[in-house]
């Protein structure tokens, strides 16, 4: 029997032609919402699902009763049910590894850009208002030499802080789950608490999955311990921070400025006032976003539902405990 897969995002000829020519494919290329007819009618025969940025509900799972595997084109898994597909003998494959080293790139790009406020004077240039060399209004602050606090030092955080450590001369402080005794002989980091951790960065880097536990991790507490001069990154998931107490620590000068890459909605409300702040670097989601990777992940993704479809271990793997390998 053909097996079935449902994908519902951007994916290039050659990565579809790689699951047609094992599977059933229904493609939905623009798929607007998981209430479409089509796909809830495709879902009830599928066994395989590929695609990104779709909540992933048990509701919708029940509208699946075939389904064996899940491939998010993502690092990121807080839009799954993890328990509930374990539960259910769902496995769920995501993409680590071949965006790390581009989403630090993101990350860096943000507490450059924010620290010497390079879009902001873009900007300027642009509107035709540099008609004499920049004063002290313009100037921006040093990245190299300060301390950097990496909030979550995973494959992400850890590649960011290495880039600071390695390439800015920074001191790296870190808050993490566990100790990373390599990273801290590498880089020379240091683990401290949090609040420590926000009371001494100079920038403050967010690169903590989103769960329960992390949701709203940064607030209005939390802003108020940090350096009025601190430059505060999120490259993680926008509901990490509480955005209302992130406006406001904004717009008191709690803080000096922000680097943004994700938001708590996303796309971004109009009527968010954080990409009209002077002090606001905002991006639309970008963290992993270059053609190499992008291509990178979604041949990840694809690599994983061919194997788990299979019967063999996909390569990256989100909920091992439902792992039954055959025989
Ligand atoms: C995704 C991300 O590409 O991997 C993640 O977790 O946040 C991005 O790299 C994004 O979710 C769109 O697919």
């Amino acid at each position: 029997m053909t097996k079935r897969i449902v994908a519902y995002s951007r994916l290039k000829p050659p990565h579809l032609d790689q699951l047609r020519q094992r599977f059933h494919v229904d493609y939905f290329e623009a798929l607007e919402g998981a209430d479409d007819p089509a796909f809830r009618e495709a879902l009830g025969q599928a066994h395989g699902i590929v695609g990104s940025s779709l909540l992933i509900t048990p509701e919708l799972l029940d509208a699946a009763p075939h389904l064996e595997a899940i491939a998010t084109i993502s690092v990121g898994y807080d839009n799954y049910p993890v328990d509930e597909l374990t539960r259910r003998g769902i496995l769920l494959c995501n993409t680590p590894d071949v965006l790390t080293e581009t989403t630090a790139d993101t990350g860096f790009l943000l507490v450059m850009a924010a620290a010497r406020r390079a879009v902001e004077l873009a900007e300027y240039v642009k509107r035709g208002d540099w008609r004499e060399s920049i004063g002290e209004a313009q100037f921006g602050s040093d990245v190299h030499g300060k301390t950097l606090g990496m909030i979550g030092l995973g494959r992400i955080g850890a590649a960011v802080a290495r880039r600071g450590a390695l390439g800015f001369g920074m001191q790296v402080l870190y808050s993490n789950a566990s100790p990373k005794p390599e990273l801290e002989r590498e880089l020379g980091a240091n683990r401290c608490e949090l609040d420590e951790l926000l009371a001494q960065s100079d920038f403050v880097c967010v690169t903590v999955p989103l769960t329960p536990e992390t949701t709203h991790l940064i607030g209005r507490r939390e802003f108020g311990l940090m350096k009025r001069s601190a430059i505060f990154v999120n490259i993680a998931r926008g509901k990490v921070v509480d955005e209302a107490a992130l406006i406001g620590a904004l717009e008191n000068g709690e803080i000096h400025a922000a680097g943004l890459d994700v938001f708590e909605q996303e796309p971004l409300s109009p009527e968010s006032p954080l990409p009209h702040m002077a002090n606001v670097v905002a991006l639309p989601h970008i963290g992993s976003a270059t053609h190499e990777t992008r291509d990178a992940m979604a041949q990840r993704a694809v690599d994983n539902i061919l194997l788990a479809l299979d019967g063999r271990r996909p390569i990256s793997l989100v909920n091992e405990t439902a792992w039954q390998p055959a025989g």
